[in-house]
């Protein structure tokens, strides 16, 4: 993918100093900071901006996630409209057991929809800080970035032409199924991948939460939570075979597994509705290291992909997304190269520590539907310690809430 620059007939007139590929939270939000910074960048989306704007996803994002989007004037509406949450609940043995962390980490969630961050972010790049978009480009590819003349074409959507801009710098922003990761030079990358063998079937539904905070039940058919998303809609997931087909949940099934799944004494009742979202994710992670070559640097699910197991993705892609716009910045205005140097590296300690703890949380939800008695043994210990030790629960909510100190 890393091609040599285009004919010069065919290159367009523009010139940009980045080139953002992707606007998911991670490119917008990169995109926002040099803005900001009044640098010219220029994003190119796949799909439409109707389509972004309502892509169902995460949720659940971090305090210090929300506490960086603000500094950059990016959270007014979130901070109006999230719901605030400082407990979890699990479910297990038939019992509930409340875990409240705020007390225990001094942080806690917000829970707003991605389509509403992303439709916040778009409008303020788009209409607020005057960024170039370009939606529903084709064919995007990326020349020449360990020269120097980097540049990214695209087809264009009116007239089916490619169009090649220039650029100093390209951000990989475009998710797990871009084309950018691919174009990071291969004898000086390597991805690591993780397979839990674990399938999750994701539902959104037309119903209020049933209950006021995030729910985790530890069943011996399986994992099921709930998440709260609004009043009106609410994420469900229930572990399944990896690939098992959406359509083998009918609506009474789904609604049988979560009632049993989520059960426990004192409980409200599961508040069903209508199943307006149902899809099977297969549990995996990667993560590419190093993050950057040459001119390209990758954010967010472009660069790691952490299954939805902990809630971390779109917390890690803006993590990546404050270190890689400051550092642009720092670059293009001031010529300090410092940032973009320790770009990787940076991001990386907290992708590990997050990739981790989901696969420490994948045993405490799975483990006890494993089919193995050993498994299920040590997973009510794991269980049980998070309700008796304060050490243990001090960790967890630390890990939670991604308050470390240092990664
Ligand atoms: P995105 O959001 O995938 O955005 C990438 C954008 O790039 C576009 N694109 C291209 N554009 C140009 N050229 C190409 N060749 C392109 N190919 C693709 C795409 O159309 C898209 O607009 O990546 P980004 O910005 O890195 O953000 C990552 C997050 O979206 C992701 O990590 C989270 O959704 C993960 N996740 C969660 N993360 C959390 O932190 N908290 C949660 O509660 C949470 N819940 C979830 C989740 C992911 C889920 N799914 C669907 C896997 C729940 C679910 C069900």
């Amino acid at each position: 993918m890393d091609e040599r620059s285009p004919r010069l007939d065919s290159l367009s007139s523009r010139r940009f100093p980045v080139v953002v590929v992707g606007a998911g939270p991670a490119g917008l939000t990169v995109g926002n900071i040099l803005r900001a910074a009044g640098l010219e960048c220029l994003v190119l989306e796949t799909e439409s901006r109707e389509v972004i704007e309502r892509r169902p996803r995460a949720g659940v994002i971090e305090e210090w996630a929300v506490r960086g989007l603000e500094r950059r004037g990016l959270a007014r509406n979130l901070l109006e409209r999230a719901g605030l949450h400082t407990a979890c609940e699990f479910r297990f043995g038939g019992e509930r057991y409340r875990f409240s962390y705020r007390e225990l980490a001094g942080s806690h969630h917000w829970v707003y929809p991605q389509p509403s961050l992303v439709t916040d972010l778009v409008r303020e790049y788009a209409d607020v800080r005057r960024g170039a978009v370009r939606f529903g480009v084709r064919d995007v590819r990326l020349h020449d970035l360990d020269g120097g003349r980097p540049s990214v074409s695209y087809v264009c959507p009116e007239t089916g032409r490619r169009e090649v801009v220039a650029c100093d710098f390209v951000a990989g922003c475009d998710g797990a199924r871009g084309v950018t990761r691919a174009a990071l030079a291969p004898e000086r990358v390597r991805v690591a991948r993780h397979d839990y063998g674990i399938g999750w079937l994701a539902l959104l539904a037309e119903a209020p939460p049933s209950a006021d905070c995030v729910l985790f039940g530890c069943h011996p058919d399986g994992f099921a939570g709930q998440m709260p998303r609004s009043p009106e809609v609410t994420r469900y997931y229930l572990q399944c075979p990896p690939g098992d087909d959406p359509d083998a949940w009918p609506h009474e099934r789904v609604w049988a597994e979560l009632r049993r799944r989520l059960g426990a004494a004192g409980a409200a009742p599961i508040a069903e509705g209508r199943l307006i979202e149902k899809r099977v994710l297969d549990m995996h992670d990667y993560v590419t290291e190093p993050m950057a070559s040459g001119r390209l640097f990758l954010a967010g699910d472009a660069a790691h992909l952490v299954a939805p197991i902990a809630a971390k993705g779109m917390n890690l892609a803006l993590h990546d997304a404050f270190l890689l716009g400051d550092a642009l910045v720092a670059r293009l205005a001031e010529g300090d190269d410092s940032g973009l140097a320790g770009y990787s590296q940076e991001c990386l300690r907290r992708v590990w520590d997050y990739q981790e703890f989901s696969q420490w949380l994948s045993e405490l939800y799975h483990g006890s539907a494993a089919g193995d008695p050993f498994r299920a043994g040590t997973t009510a210990a794991r269980l049980r310690r998070l309700f008796s030790s304060p050490a243990a629960a001090a960790a967890f909510a630390e890990q939670y809430l991604g308050t470390a100190a240092r990664y």
